[in-house]
């Protein structure tokens, strides 16, 4: 089954939208299989954005990101991936679909209020900077035949 990386970032933690983010990934179907609760490093973050490191807002990126705590999560399930970032919808609030988590909530494309992997190897990547394999759950939810043909 796929896996994805998703961070709730250090405004939706601030603004109090942690349970409905989570929510959503959880009526969708999707299966939590790790949580962390902690703040960045310099190096976690550089590491996490390093495909930005010459954009003009890549310094206050990393401000940004690592201000505060965030929510680092990874779910599982069908094509968790995309349908992840579907539901996230695009990177700048303003042009995200009502609907969508950054549509919902958001504004400002530097407080966007949460990241998605964009595909499966960069999902890959990500995991590895924030998890230990060992801290990555394994395990049987018994309403699986009511998701899944
Ligand atoms: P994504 O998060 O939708 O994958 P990326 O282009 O990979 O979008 O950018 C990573 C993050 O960098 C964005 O989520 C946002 O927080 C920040 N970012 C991207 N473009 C800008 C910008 O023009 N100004 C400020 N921050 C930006
Ligand atoms: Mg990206």
């Amino acid at each position: 089954m796929e896996r994805t990386f998703i961070m709730i970032k250090p405004d939706g933690v601030q603004r109090n939208l942690v349970g409905a983010i989570i929510s959503r990934f959880e009526a969708k179907g999707y299966k939590l299989v790790a949580m962390k609760f902690m703040r960045l490093t310099e190096e976690q973050a550089r590491e996490h954005y390093k495909e930005h490191v010459d954009k003009p807002f890549f310094a206050g990126l990393l401000e940004y990101i690592t201000s505060g705590p965030v929510v680092a999560m990874v779910w599982e399930g069908k094509d968790v991936v995309a349908a992840a970032r579907q539901m996230m919808g695009k990177t700048n609030p303003l042009e995200a679909q009502p609907g969508t988590i950054r549509g919902d909530y958001g504004l400002d494309i530097g407080r966007n209020v949460i990241h998605g992997a964009d595909s499966v190897e960069s999902a890959e990547r990500e995991i590895k900077i924030y998890f230990d394999e060992d801290e990555i759950l394994s395990y049987e939810k018994t309403m699986e035949s009511w998701l899944y043909e």
